[in-house]
């Protein structure tokens, strides 16, 4: 299962560096914006303490974390940059439109040398701005299948005429500057939906990228919006000034439209991905700082996909593997092999933490912490997980 994540922004506003600290590449950030659309593409290993945890108990030969695949796409231009009603050019598009989530830079860093294209730093007006470039893209991609579609009702077939008129109240809802992730659809609506690949209904995550000053502050200020009762955000956002002021004004909106804000210093991360991994360490603890801001984007945007973790372990490997949340036994079996999930007869499951405080299999079972399931088990995130299984069935 190849997860993409797609990267955009505006120029400048640190995509490519963003990139970098990601993947620990080091593709060329522009001195300026270029016409082409350029993609730099990597898979990440998604950190997880679990699989270390469960390796020191097992010792196995080989240890697998889960990936994410991201796409730094140059190319975006601003939507308020010419009168024209102009959405996304077809080239860029073609990259980001098969992504399964959208990590969305917006610059608050001052720096006299990196010119912005806007002319000025203002991270809440430049999110606005790339979902509004976004939400006009979606109304063309709506308008083209409405001609199609008011074709074939022409024939009088009432399945067009119910399209229509779905798409008539997407339109209407995009217009009045709504994203289409905020609409309610019914299932049979979201099929058709799901067609459009709409990039509005994608899941998105907000990425500031911050100035070195304001990081260690910036992380633990989002954290509290997210956390906070909604009455209080409000205030929280007024109580803040400068660069942080941004930050919480994309930390409200983030937390209003159900979505992850994270901050990041995106040219000191990818400073310290050039660094030894204790010299790196060392350099964060002086800066007040507990984890790569790298890898909490790898976290926000692995669950911004409604993405879980269940884990296998044995001699042979330790791994994490990828489901939808909400995914069955026979389906989470499946990832590991199409025959497992064919012959499926029962899941062995125990939780991470008991088998880690167990010590082993035998001693979870013993506790009765290892638990048979059934095909209609939901798997959970941390489930460790054998499935039992006969392919002459
Ligand atoms: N001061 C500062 N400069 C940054 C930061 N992130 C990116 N830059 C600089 O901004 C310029 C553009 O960054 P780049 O990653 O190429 O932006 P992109 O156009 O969005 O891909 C580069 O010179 C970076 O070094 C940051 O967090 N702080
Ligand atoms: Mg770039």
């Amino acid at each position: 299962m190849a997860l993409t994540v797609g990267i955009i922004g505006l120029p400048q506003s640190g995509k490519t560096s963003l990139f970098n600290a990601l993947t620990g590449a080091a593709a060329p950030t522009a001195g300026y914006a270029t016409g082409t659309v350029q993609a730099n593409l990597a898979v990440v290993n998604v950190p997880d303490e679990r699989v270390e945890r469960l390796a020191e108990i097992f010792h196995p030969l080989k240890k697998t974390l889960a990936t994410v695949e991201f796409v730094d796409v140059a190319g975006l231009a601003s939507a308020s940059a010419g009168e024209k009603r102009e959405g996304l050019s077809a080239e860029f598009l073609g990259h980001i439109r098969t992504a399964d989530a959208l990590a969305v830079v917006v610059r608050s860093f001052a720096n006299a040398s990196v010119p912005h294209p806007a002319g000025s730093v203002d991270a809440a007006r430049d999110l606005d701005d790339l979902l509004a470039t976004l939400t006009l893209t979606d109304l063309m991609t709506v308008e083209r299948r409405m001609e199609r579609t008011s074709k074939a009702a022409k024939s009088g077939d009432k399945k067009y005429q119910v399209e229509l008129d779905l798409l008539r109240r997407v339109q209407q809802e995009l217009e009045s500057g709504k994203l289409a992730s905020e609409l309610a659809f019914a299932s049979n609506e979201q099929a058709i939906i799901d067609e459009l690949n709409l990039l509005t209904m994608k899941p998105r995550l907000y990425v500031a990228n911050v100035s070195e000053t304001v990081l260690a502050e910036a992380g633990p200020l989002l954290e509290q919006i997210a956390q906070a009762a909604e009455t209080d955000v409000p205030a929280l956002v007024q109580a803040q000034s400068g660069e942080l002021r941004s930050v919480a004004e994309i930390g409200a909106r983030a937390r209003r439209e159900g979505t992850v804000a994270v901050a990041v210093s995106a040219k000191l991360e990818a400073e310290l991905k050039e660094l030894p991994p204790e010299d790196a360490a060392e350099y964060l603890e002086s800066l007040g700082l507990p984890q790569l801001g790298a890898d909490r984007v790898i976290q926000a945007g692995y669950r911004s996909l409604n993405l879980i973790t269940f884990l296998t372990a044995g001699e042979d490997e330790v791994r994490a593997w990828t489901v939808r949340a909400g995914s069955r036994a026979p389906t989470a079996a499946g990832k590991i092999h199409t025959d497992i999930e064919r012959g499926f007869i029962r899941a062995e499951v125990v939780r991470y933490e008991d088998l880690v405080a167990a010590g082993s299999f035998a001693a979870a079972r013993d506790r009765g912490q290892l638990r048979l399931e059934g095909k209609d088990y939901i798997i959970q995130d941390g489930d460790v997980a054998h499935f039992r299984f006969n392919v002459s069935k």
